[in-house]
């Protein structure tokens, strides 16, 4: 039988071997939320870099760029980390240079891994439905706040667990501990969360229509990001 576990932090991902298995990267807010959301807005790739340097010169050899650093744009940067940045014609077919604070360094920590994959609320379903289809282990990697755990990643890692249930062995605690999690959290997700370190953050920089759109809209599209030779593109 096919095997899940959860990396809470990708600070604790040399513990997980990730060769062999398809790694789904988790940002709920909002990095992966936003890489859904441009993808299922006919984005044609996004770059992942770690570092605001990296997109910078990705920016100046003229591709589009958005750089976010403790939840703001960069200055000079086309975008931040808004989903609503994605739902405009200007993004349509473009080929986008991004870098977040923790979602795009967890998407090149796992660079060995046989499949990376970007999941999210928004494409859940889609995520699921994919795992179940594929003969592969799965670790869910939470991309976390600069090392350490947050709740809205890992109470996405536990759906994810908690939907696998019959169709993966789950032997890890944090897998448990994620699907516990979720069990106990309750249908108002946004309530749930409301005192998660994240959500206030974000919420001091006054942009709580993206935290509504990441944690409330369910399942809203059907596209996977995956990323291939570098580079995010929609799974085909
Ligand atoms: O950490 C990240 O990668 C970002 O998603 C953080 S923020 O939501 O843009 O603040």
């Amino acid at each position: 039988m096919k095997n899940i576990d959860v990396c809470l932090t990708p600070d604790l991902l040399d513990l997980y071997p990730v060769e062999g298995k398809i790694v789904v990267i988790v940002d709920i807010l909002r990095a992966t939320s936003c890489m859904t959301a441009a993808f299922a807005n006919e984005v044609k790739e996004i770059i992942p870099v770690s570092t605001v340097e990296e997109c910078k010169a990705l920016q100046q050899k003229g591709y589009l760029a958005a750089a976010e650093r403790n939840g703001e744009k960069v200055e000079g940067f086309d975008f931040g980390n808004s989903p609503f940045s994605y739902m405009t014609e200007t993004v349509k077919e473009k080929s986008i240079a991004m870098t977040t604070t923790n979602g795009t360094v967890a998407i090149n920590k796992s660079k060995t891994a046989d499949q990376v994959i970007i999941g999210s609320f928004l494409n859940k379903q889609a995520i699921i439905g994919y795992l179940v289809s594929q003969n592969k282990d799965v670790l869910v990697l939470c991309a976390g706040w600069k090392g350490r755990v947050n709740l809205e990643d890992t109470l996405f890692a536990g759906a994810v667990v908690d939907a696998l249930q019959n169709e993966f062995e789950c032997h890890h605690d944090s897998a448990m501990m994620a699907q516990v999690l979720y069990q106990n959290a309750g249908e108002d997700r946004l309530k749930f969360l409301s005192n998660c370190s994240h959500f206030k953050r974000l919420n001091r920089l006054n942009i709580q229509k993206d935290i509504d759109f990441c944690l409330m809209e369910d399942d809203k599209y059907d596209v996977i990001p995956v990323l291939k030779g570098g580079k995010l593109v929609a799974l085909s």
